[in-house]
């Protein structure tokens, strides 16, 4: 697929070129076509949250690293999240010690396969979900997301889902796990049904997350957890609530 280049000095440069990125990889069979309409409402929400790291997801966000920290943790990666930050998943992995699955909900052989030689270009460690004979299903989950590898998500204490669907959010969380996700969607099922949600564009919470790492992995154990127990995840959805309010009420100029 030929783009039209787009200028430097566009107005809405940054988020044309995640388009321009986002498209390419549908081409190239990694991302699927509601991939492209997921990204759109990604970036509605984004529009209405201002387009930046609000600095109360700061918080969410250094719970999320304390808990990849402290115990042991997956990183699932779908079409869009291998698409958008494939490289900055695999860093944030290495920095967390976490390992990293393809869980698709639009699964097809194909597709595992695009992905995985995507993230074979980048690293030597073994990426999960790929391989049949480890795979397992997670009871009471109908989509093709139940399958989970035996090695990765089924033996993980914590698993961290960005731009995901709220079924498996909450079969993961009634099978006992941790459950960390990043969506623009204050409001989706995921969001609410996670312990730890970072509204914010993967775009900029995962670079985000790797920089909040390299300082908070100097911290003693006692500090992760009391970053950990004094997050509450409805109280941040209702602050980001509130944020989107006097947002709009303010752009309102009344
Ligand atoms: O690759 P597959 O087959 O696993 O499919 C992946 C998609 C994303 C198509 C699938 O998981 C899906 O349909 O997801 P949903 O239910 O549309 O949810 C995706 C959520 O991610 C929505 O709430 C979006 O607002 C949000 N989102 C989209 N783009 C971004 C985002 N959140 C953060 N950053 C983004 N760039």
């Amino acid at each position: 697929m030929t783009f039209i280049t787009i200028p430097k000095n566009h107005p809405r440069a940054k988020s044309l070129k995640v388009r321009e990125t986002i498209s390419q990889s549908f081409s190239d069979g990694v991302v699927v076509s509601s991939g492209l309409i997921a990204h759109g409402r990604g970036e509605a929400f984004d529009y209405i949250l201002g387009e930046k790291t609000l600095p109360v997801t700061m918080t969410a966000i250094r719970a999320a690293v304390a808990e990849l920290l402290l115990y042991k943790s997956v990183i699932s990666v779908n079409g869009n999240v291998a698409a958008l930050q494939c490289k900055n998943i695999i860093t944030l992995a290495n920095l967390t010690n976490s390992q990293i699955e393809i869980n698709l909900f639009y699964r097809t052989e194909h597709r595992i396969q695009k992905i995985h030689e995507l993230f074979k270009k980048y690293t030597d460690n073994n990426i999960l979900g790929t391989d049949k004979k480890y795979l397992v299903k997670i009871p009471e989950l109908q989509s093709l997301r139940r399958f989970a590898d035996k090695r990765g998500i089924i033996k993980s204490d914590v698993v961290f889902i960005p731009l995901e669907d709220g079924d498996r959010a909450e079969s993961l969380v009634n099978i006992g796990k941790r459950v960390l996700t990043v969506d623009l969607n204050p409001l989706s099922r995921t969001s609410k049904m996670s312990n730890i949600t970072i509204v914010d564009n993967i775009m900029r919470a995962i670079p985000v997350m790797i920089l909040e790492c390299r300082k908070m992995k100097q911290l003693p154990i006692n500090d992760l957890k009391k970053i950990l127990s004094d997050f509450d995840n409805e109280n941040q959805l209702n602050l980001i609530l509130d944020h989107i309010s006097t947002r709009l009420i303010s752009l309102s100029n009344k």
